[in-house]
């Protein structure tokens, strides 16, 4: 049987199907061809186990063993440690991997986030809290584009920094908030064009879909 083990809700509304973040850690795992089992916690009510292993509430976790994690991006870090697929051994291809996966998560998606948010409430109005949020998007949005520009992957291989990018970028992407970054949007599609991806997208909407 696998050690590893990554538990997510057992079902979500249709609006997020194909976002929640055990996306990205099956795409790692996928990535790594590590083998894995997929554990369902109810979406309501949240129990006291459930709160154990993830203090928010949230999912996804992955238990390795008698390890419990929580956080998708420490566990892509943890993944990573495993599986030389995911991020090199050497300390110098280490330490950008970990930059990079750090910028994805508290530089782009600290932007991306919120923005999105905001939009999927449906308010079309134009406020003074609309334009920050763009605006503070569109600075990340702008660096990205240069930075992307010039390379295929974040570093100089796939990684699981460019797990965290690219599932944060297309977030943005479905919101059409890259109409003016093709560079941006040319990284989401190369990411998600992925065998690893597609298995990993499939499965999220299989699992959801198997508790409607
Ligand atoms: N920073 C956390 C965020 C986890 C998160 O936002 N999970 C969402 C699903 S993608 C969730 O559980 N939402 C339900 C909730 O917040 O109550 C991570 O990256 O693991």
């Amino acid at each position: 049987m696998a050690d590893l083990t990554l538990t997510t809700f057992d079902w979500v509304p249709e609006m997020p199907r194909g976002y929640v973040r055990d996306l990205r850690i099956r795409w790692a795992l996928e990535e790594a061809a590590l083998p894995y089992r997929v554990e369902s916690t109810p979406f309501r009510p949240r129990s006291a186990t459930h709160f154990s292993h993830q203090p928010f509430g949230q999912v996804p976790w992955l238990t390795d063993g008698e390890l419990s994690m929580f956080e998708s991006g420490a566990i892509l870090l943890h993944l990573g440690e495993r599986s030389e697929a995911l991020m090199p051994a050497d300390p110098r291809g280490r330490n950008e991997v970990t930059e990079w996966l750090f910028a994805a998560l508290n530089s782009v998606e600290m932007a991306s986030l919120p923005w999105a948010l905001f939009l999927f409430t449906g308010d079309t109005s134009d406020t003074p809290g609309k334009q920050q949020l763009d605006a503070f998007l569109k600075i990340r949005l702008e660096h990205m584009e240069t930075i992307l520009a010039a390379r295929e992957w974040l570093t100089s291989r796939f990684s699981i920094a460019d797990i965290a990018m690219s599932d944060a970028l297309r977030l943005v992407d479905r919101f059409d908030g890259l109409t003016e970054y093709p560079a941006c949007r040319a990284y989401v599609a190369r990411a998600i064009a992925r065998p690893a991806f597609a298995k990993a997208l499939a499965d999220q909407m299989a699992h959801f879909a198997a508790a409607d």
